[in-house]
C-alpha cells in the first residue's frame, strides 16, 4: 500500500491535467448511506425502484417522501476530509475537473467549483409543466410541492434511471476524461452507466488511473493502482 500510495501521490503532483470521478462512497464517511451498502434501502425499496419517471408517474407522493427522507438526512451531514482534499486538487492543478454521481451537494459545500453533477442535485427542483429549475432547501419539503410560477407539479432535478444525462455534462466529462493525465476513481461501485464506462475512456486515452475503495469493483481490473481503503483516510494522503 505504501509504495502504491507514493506512486499515486507522485502522479497526482506531476499531473498537468487531473480528473476525479466520485460515487456514494466518498460521502459514506460523512454519514450519507450508499446505494448498495447495507443502509442503502428505504422501506425496502432499491433506488432503481424509486428513481424512475415511471415510479413518479405512478406515485409522486411516494417518490417525494423518499427524496424528503434523503434531504432531511443529508441536511445534517458535512463534507469530510476526502471532499476537502478534492477541493485542494482543484486549487493546485490548473487543468482540473470533478465528475460526481452524487446528488448530495457535499462537493459544492466543500468548495468544489470545477465539477459536473451528472445525476443532478437533491437541492434543486424542476417544474414538470414549465420546466423552470430552482434551488429549494425546504426541509421538510411540502408533499406535494408545486411550481410558484405555473402551479405545475415539481419533481427533483435529478437524472433518473432510463433518463439521459445532459448533453453538456456528457461533452464536458468526455473532454476531461480524454485529456487528463491522471484520473482518480473514488468510492463508486462502477455499475451504473454511462458513468461506469468513464474510467475506461480515460485509460484508453493514455491516463494513469487509480481507484480508492475499500472493496474490489469492476474497475479494479482496469486501473493502474487500487488503493484499498476509506476515502477520508486515503484521499488526503494523496496531497
Ligand atoms: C441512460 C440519481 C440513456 C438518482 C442515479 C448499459 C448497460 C446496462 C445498463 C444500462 C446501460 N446504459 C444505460 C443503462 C441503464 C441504467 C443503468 O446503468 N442501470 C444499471 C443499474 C445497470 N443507466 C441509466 O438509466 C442512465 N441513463 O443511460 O440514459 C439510456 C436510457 C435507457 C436505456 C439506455 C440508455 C441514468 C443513470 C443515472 C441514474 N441516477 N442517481 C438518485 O440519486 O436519486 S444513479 C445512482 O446510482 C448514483 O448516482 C450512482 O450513479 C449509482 C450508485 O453507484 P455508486 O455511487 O457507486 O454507489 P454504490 O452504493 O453502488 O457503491 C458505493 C461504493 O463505494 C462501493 O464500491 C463501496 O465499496 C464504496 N465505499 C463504501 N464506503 C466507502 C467506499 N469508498 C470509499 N470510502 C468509503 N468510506
Ligand atoms: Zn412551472
Amino acid at each position: 500500500m505504501a509504495s502504491d500510495l507514493g506512486l499515486v501521490r507522485e502522479k497526482v503532483a506531476a499531473a498537468r491535467s487531473l480528473a476525479v470521478l466520485t460515487g456514494a462512497g466518498i460521502s459514506a464517511d460523512s454519514g450519507v448511506p450508499t446505494f448498495r451498502g447495507a443502509d442503502g434501502l428505504w422501506r425496502n425499496f432499491r433506488a432503481e425502484d424509486l428513481a424512475t419517471p415511471e415510479a413518479f408517474d405512478r406515485d409522486p407522493r411516494l417518490v417525494w417522501e423518499w427524496y424528503n427522507w434523503r434531504r432531511e438526512l443529508i441536511a445534517t451531514k458535512r463534507p469530510n476530509p476526502a471532499h476537502t482534499a478534492v477541493v485542494e486538487f482543484e486549487r493546485r492543478c490548473a487543468q482540473f475537473w470533478l465528475i460526481t454521481q452524487n446528488v448530495d451537494g457535499l462537493h459544492r459545500s466543500a468548495g468544489s467549483t470545477k465539477l459536473s453533477e451528472i445525476h443532478g442535485n437533491i437541492w434543486k427542483v424542476r417544474c414538470t409543466v414549465c420546466g423552470v429549475i430552482e434551488d429549494n432547501h425546504d426541509v421538510p419539503i411540502p408533499i406535494l410541492p408545486f411550481c410558484r410560477h405555473c402551479k405545475g407539479l415539481l419533481r427533483p432535478h435529478i437524472v433518473w434511471f432510463g433518463e439521459s444525462l445532459s448533453g453538456g455534462d456528457l461533452a464536458r466529462c468526455s473532454a476531461a476524461l480524454r485529456s487528463c493525465d491522471v484520473l482518480l476513481v473514488i468510492g463508486t461501485s462502477g455499475i451504473v452507466y454511462p458513468a461506469a464506462g468513464f474510467a475506461s475512456v480515460a485509460k484508453e486515452s493514455g491516463a494513469f488511473v487509480a481507484e480508492i475503495n475499500p472493496d474490489a469493483t469492476p474497475h479494479s481490473g482496469l486501473v493502474d493502482v487500487s488503493l484499498k481503503g476509506r476515502a477520508k483516510e486515503v484521499v488526503p494522503l494523496l496531497l
